[in-house]
This record gives structure tokens, C-alpha cells and sequence, in this order.
């Protein structure tokens, strides 16, 4: 039996596009239909279901819920903040609230206003103020209502898919524009850390915890060779730890936001630096069971992950683990396995505060569209029907008592 403490955060996460539905301001919205994926469309209509959605939640005794805040209806115009967009924000947060449910919020989860994509997104050198803008607004009115703040949900994620592979808008293949864009979000991160600290000040609310959701991967050597061990310190310091490094320095973490799903299994077949970034195993050489998506399922990873985030010496919140996975019962041991692993390292001496499963509602997986089941709970597309999966119910009950038999 494992039990992890009573103050413990307990729920799961979304983002806005992902589920609201009716995006058509965001950049990801005219490409979808440019790059012929499937449509976000109504999602999971969840900007009209929000109140029944958290119903679910809080019935499954969860205690917090991330969720973010949609740009690009706050600001569907350069300098045209919307009060009444900002109003719908405040009316879910306080919703969550009154089912005594945390609310944590993202300001920036991949899309971006049309507008500030067609001014080159976060090539632009004037990305950052005009992300501070938008920032601004929202934390003076949500600022009495939140104390956990996202900044930007996986910077590394969005600037490798979005600049350097080409999956997500706006297909950039370019390495000197994903060093570019990798730059201005830090400095992104950090002047909003200090914006939105500041703003607390002002206003005289008690200081808020803010973060990034960070991506970070298991990296594993396939073999222990010379160079695959090398291989592996220097991602482990390029992918995920140079990022808190950076940030830790400037003092711009209050905790760190991890998101964690899968390993990255290292195989490097010659010292050029191309393969020793990058290059992975292609053979099947260690099996592992797979998600829907075909990545590795590979709890122990969270445990390793979550020690080499020890030397920082800040609370850590799992902001987003899960899988997607048509056999509901492999969702459950994904979880309990994950969680065994948490619970490993709290042992170990990480501060963990707080759990959240991706995601409280089957949703839209970005260019997977809808097919990849991440949910808690299941949506009919069709329909708009929710129902609550076996694997929520088990988990709800840790929730409940914190205990994990
Ligand atoms: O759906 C995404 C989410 O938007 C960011 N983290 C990973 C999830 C699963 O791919």
C-alpha cells in the first residue's frame, strides 16, 4: 500500500483549443484545413459544457484542474483585448472553485492568435511584448482568483514541431529559427514570471507559484557503448534540463511543471553531431508495450525523470501524464504504475505536490486529430455524450483517499 500526503493535488489537465471547440481565431484553425488534417471544429464543446465537465470531475474527488486560456479569444485582433472573452475565463475558474477544485491555468498551451502568426509568430522580435500584453491583461482580473500559473506549456515540444520538423504550424524546417524561437520563449517565460509576480505586488495578493509545463523524456541508452552514454548525457542536459537551468538561474521557477509520457531510447551510429543529438534506436531491441500513438510506455522513466530534478530544490507538479489507448485497463495501469514511480521518488526526496492525468476529456490531439483516446473520460463526437471510464473511476478513488493499493 502507498499513500502519498493529504495535501497532495489530485486531477487532471486540458487545454483550451484542444477542447473548447470554435477556435476560428487561432493559427492552428485556417491550418488545419491548409495542411489537410482533420478539423478541431466543436471538439469537445466544452466551452458551453465546462460547468457538466467539471461535474464529472469533482464527482471523481479530484482537487485541481489545469486548464488554459485561449489567446486568440482574448485578443482575436492586435490590441483588441476582450473583457467579455477574459468574463467566460472567470465564470470556469470560479466554477471550479465552487467545487473545490484548484484551478492551475496556462497562458500559452501551442496556438497563437492568427494575427500574431501572420507577423511571424515567435520569430518576431516583438513577440515577447506583445505576449506580455495579453499577459498583463489577464493576470490583473484573474489574479484574485489563481495562485498556479503556466506560462507556456512544452516550449521545446512547440519549437521542434513547429520550427525545426515541420508538423505544426507554420512548417519551419529551420534550425536557426528554432534557436531563435527557443530564445524568445525563455524570455518570454521570464518576463512574464516577473509580470506576473509583480502584478500580485500591486494588488497585494499573496505570492503566486508560477512555472513552464515542461516535456521531459526517459533518456535511456539502447546499449552502454562510449558513444551512446555520451549520446545520452548531452540530451539529457540539451532536452531536458538545460531549459530549468536557464530559468533556475534567473530565478524565474517557483516550482517546476513536469509533463511526462514516454522513453527516448539513444542509438547513436557514429560520433557527427547530427546523430548524437539525435539519432534513436530503429531496431526493436528492448520491447516495451506501446500506446495507441506506438510510443513507449516506460513508468520508471517518471521515477529517473523526477530524480534528476532533486539538485533544484523546488516542488515539482506532474502537469500532465497519460496515454492514449482504445483498451480502458491499460489506461488504468499506466496510471497506478506512474503513480508507483511518483511515489518512489517522494521517497527519494522530490517534493511532489500534485498529480494531473492528460486529460479529463478525450479531445483533439493536435495532427492526430481526434483518434488518439487520451480521456478519463470518453466523448462522442457525434453526440457530445460523456461517459466516465473504469480507469477514472480507480483513480478517483486515490484521489480520495490517497492511497494506492
Ligand atoms: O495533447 C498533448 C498536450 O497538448 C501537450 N502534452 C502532450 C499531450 C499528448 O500528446
Amino acid at each position: 500500500m502507498i499513500k502519498f500526503p493529504q495535501d497532495f493535488f489530485w486531477g487532471a489537465a486540458t487545454s483550451s483549443y484542444q477542447v473548447e471547440g470554435q477556435n476560428v481565431h487561432a493559427d492552428w484553425w485556417p491550418w488545419e484545413k491548409k495542411a489537410g488534417k482533420e478539423n478541431s471544429g466543436d471538439a469537445c464543446r466544452h466551452y458551453e459544457l465546462y460547468r457538466q465537465d467539471f461535474d464529472l470531475a469533482q464527482s471523481l474527488n479530484h482537487n485541481a484542474h489545469r486548464l488554459s486560456i485561449e489567446w486568440s479569444r482574448i485578443e482575436p485582433k492586435e490590441g483588441e483585448l476582450s473583457l467579455e472573452a477574459l468574463d467566460h475565463y472567470i465564470d470556469v475558474i470560479k466554477s471550479l472553485r465552487a467545487r473545490h477544485i484548484e484551478p492551475m491555468v496556462t497562458l500559452h498551451h501551442f496556438t497563437n492568435p492568427i494575427w500574431f502568426s501572420e507577423q511571424g509568430g515567435w520569430v518576431n522580435p516583438r513577440c515577447v511584448k506583445r505576449f506580455l500584453r495579453y499577459c498583463d491583461f489577464v493576470t490583473r482580473v484573474l489574479a484574485k482568483h489563481v495562485h498556479y500559473w503556466f506560462t507556456i506549456n512544452e516550449p521545446t515540444i512547440y519549437f521542434s514541431h513547429a520550427y525545426l520538423w515541420g508538423m505544426w504550424p507554420p512548417q519551419e524546417r529551420s534550425f536557426f529559427k528554432t534557436k531563435a524561437v527557443g530564445d524568445q520563449l525563455n524570455e518570454a517565460h521570464i518576463e512574464a514570471y516577473r509580470l506576473i509576480h509583480k502584478i500580485y505586488h500591486e494588488l497585494n495578493i499573496a505570492p503566486p507559484a508560477v512555472s513552464i509545463a515542461h516535456h521531459m523524456q526517459a533518456i535511456v541508452g539502447c546499449t552502454q557503448g562510449l558513444r551512446n552514454r555520451w549520446a545520452v548525457a548531452l540530451r539529457e542536459q540539451l532536452y531536458n534540463l538545460e531549459i530549468i537551468d536557464r530559468l533556475t538561474r534567473q530565478k524565474a521557477l517557483d516550482f517546476i511543471g513536469v509533463n511526462y509520457y514516454s522513453r527516448h531510447l539513444v542509438d547513436v551510429r557514429s560520433w557527427w553531431i547530427g546523430n548524437l543529438l539525435m539519432e534513436t534506436c530503429k531496431g526493436n531491441h528492448h520491447p516495451l508495450k506501446k500506446n495507441f500513438l506506438g510510443w513507449d510506455i516506460y513508468p520508471q522513466g517518471l521515477h529517473h525523470v523526477l530524480l534528476n530534478l532533486k539538485k533544484y530544490n523546488l516542488p515539482v507538479i506532474i502537469a500532465e501524464n497519460g496515454i492514449c489507448a482504445t483498451d480502458d485497463q491499460q489506461r488504468w495501469e499506466f496510471i497506478r504504475e506512474h503513480l508507483k514511480n511518483v511515489h518512489l521518488a517522494m521517497q527519494e526526496g522530490v517534493h511532489v505536490k500534485g498529480y494531473l492525468y492528460w486529460s479529463l476529456l478525450d479531445n483533439f490531439e493536435w495532427a492526430y486529430g481526434f483518434a488518439p483516446r487520451f480521456g478519463l473520460i470518453d466523448v462522442n463526437y457525434q453526440t457530445q455524450q460523456r461517459t466516465v471510464r473504469e480507469s477514472a473511476k480507480k483513480f478517483a478513488q486515490v484521489c480520495k483517499t490517497g492511497v494506492l493499493e
